[in-house]
């Protein structure tokens, strides 16, 4: 009892620069003086996958190029900074497979800024000539845009705001707008804009929203902004949400309590699209990609693996099934992914030199990860985001050549069952999207008609646009199985689906 009162919860120390030393000899700490470090990335949107990703190959490269630290600032919630900062920016990235679990600490991330409270010293910091790279993560939503068409949403609730607000910005374009700006009045050179979010041609796109704000606020502006780099990636890692039993299981290895340790897994790739004016880290010292056209290999990950990713999220949580690897333990499952990439989505692509099939093993051998316990639910989030570059642009391709799309069809009819939010045991599905309370409204209308569930949700432009709603054979092949959804259930819809 005297002990419990003297040592109350925990008698371990916090993760921090002066706990570092204290790491158990194994685990991976920088290498590095981090009181040399300087920034010249301000990353927008610092969760948990920029820190699995773009600030662990930042590390790789810190200890001869220490002008490249990153600052981080989170544009919703200030949870990441309020964990970090105690912690001196340090965090695990706790790499899992089969093998078992491996720590490394990470410290590229010099300073977390909270753009609610310290909006000022953020913009401040993207203007100032140092900072020659504003990198993103703010999910597909963040950009404000119309999934299906790639325009800025001008009536957007946030973009309204910073156009009545330039100076005083919440959403990342106007962010990224109000910086230039001030970059652009003060003669300073523009930083470089690299989006690392599953957007279809994540560069241009995002190129194209910003320049379309900026010149909403000012023509100058937009032309200004029409002449900034916003070079396209593609950006690969798994990243399930961290949970509490993490952040023990991380203690015991690190032998420090770290607020927000990182799951991962052991694979990694980053392609990048070498266009920054202003200069870079080498970023190809640390394993990434630089190539002279990214799209090819974006729209190979969105299709293949993001694709196959919505359609088990939808399927699997509907099964019942909790975790991607859950559902990788069902043969019919894996019967049905493994035929969506094969027959559907690979022959839409061209990827000369790469070996289609080996992408597509590696990418069932890294779902059926056991130690990930990466849930469907996460992946199910901002379906009507995800939808167009996942799963439509698959289908228009196939479309467009006559060819069959069933595998693809009931990932979208699948989707169409999850989001009207009551699953198969009649218990209600926590759907988070952006349009949840529209799509919940449609089916509201719908009731247990099947159809008029498809002809409400097909309506939706910003996911299916102005042609697919339309289309007889997409609205056959997707209402046909959304009416099995219904009729005779997941499981064997799947199973019916494979055995023809
Ligand atoms: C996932 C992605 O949550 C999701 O929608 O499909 O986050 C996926 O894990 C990553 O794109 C992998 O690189």
């Amino acid at each position: 009892m005297v002990a419990l009162l003297l040592f109350p919860e925990s008698i371990m120390t916090r993760l921090s620069a002066s706990t570092l030393a204290n790491a158990p000899a194994g685990v991976r700490v920088p290498d590095y003086d981090r009181s040399q470090i300087t920034p010249g990335i301000v990353h927008l949107g610092i969760g948990a996958f920029h820190r699995a990703h773009m600030a662990v190959y930042v590390d790789d490269l810190l200890k001869h190029h220490p002008d490249w630290g990153i600052v981080g600032a989170s544009l919703r919630r200030p949870d990441t900074k309020e964990a970090l900062e105690p912690q001196d920016g340090l965090y695990t990235v706790a790499v899992r497979d089969a093998s078992g679990t491996h720590p490394r600490i990470i410290g590229s991330i010099i300073k977390v800024l909270d753009a609610n409270s310290q909006r000022e010293e953020l913009l401040a910091l993207m203007a100032s000539p140092q900072i020659k790279i504003v990198s993103l993560t703010v999910t597909e939503k963040g950009y404000c845009h119309d999934p299906a068409t790639g325009e800025l949403d001008q009536h957007h609730p946030d973009i309204m705001h910073d156009l009545a607000n330039p100076t005083a910005p919440k959403s990342a374009p106007g962010m990224l707008v109000e910086a230039l700006a001030r970059r652009h009045a003060a003669g300073v050179t523009p930083f470089a804009v690299m989006s690392c979010d599953n957007l279809p041609s994540n560069g241009a796109t995002v190129k194209r929203i910003v320049a379309k704000f900026a010149a909403l606020r000012e023509a100058a502006l937009g032309e200004f902004v029409a002449g900034v780099a916003f070079p396209g990636t593609m950006v690969d890692r798994i990243v399930p949400s961290t949970t509490d039993a993490d952040r023990d299981m991380v203690a015991g290895l690190i032998g420090a309590d770290d607020a927000w340790p990182i799951m991962t897994e052991p694979f990694t790739q980053w392609v990048i699209e070498d266009h920054f004016p202003d200069g870079r880290p080498p970023f190809e010292l640390a394993g990434a990609q630089l190539v002279e056209d990214v799209e090819p290999f974006e729209r190979m990950k969105l299709r293949m693996l993001n694709g196959s990713h919505s359609t088990m999220a939808y399927l699997g949580y509907l099964a019942g099934y909790e975790y991607i690897s859950d559902v990788m333990g069902d043969d019919n499952f894996v019967a049905l992914i493994h035929g969506l990439m094969t027959e559907e989505a690979m022959p839409t692509l061209d990827m000369p030199g790469v070996d289609l099939g080996a992408y597509r093993d590696q990418l069932l051998d890294r779902f059926r990860n056991p130690a990930l316990k990466h849930r469907t639910w996460q992946i199910a989030m901002d379906g009507s985001q995800k939808l167009p570059q996942r799963l439509l642009g698959t289908i228009r391709d196939r479309l467009a050549a006559g060819q069959p799309f069933e595998r693809l069809g009931l990932g979208v009819a699948a989707w169409m069952r999850y989001v009207i939010g009551i699953d198969e045991k009649g218990e209600t599905i926590d759907v988070r999207d952006p349009l949840a309370m529209r799509m919940m409204a449609i089916a509201a209308d719908a009731g247990d008609d099947a159809e008029a569930l498809y002809e409400g949700l097909a309506a939706l432009t910003e996911v299916f646009g102005s042609d697919l709603g339309d289309n007889q054979t997409f609205g056959e092949t997707v209402a046909t199985h959304l009416d099995d959804l219904f009729e005779i259930g997941v499981a064997e819809t799947v199973a019916e689906l494979v055995e023809t």
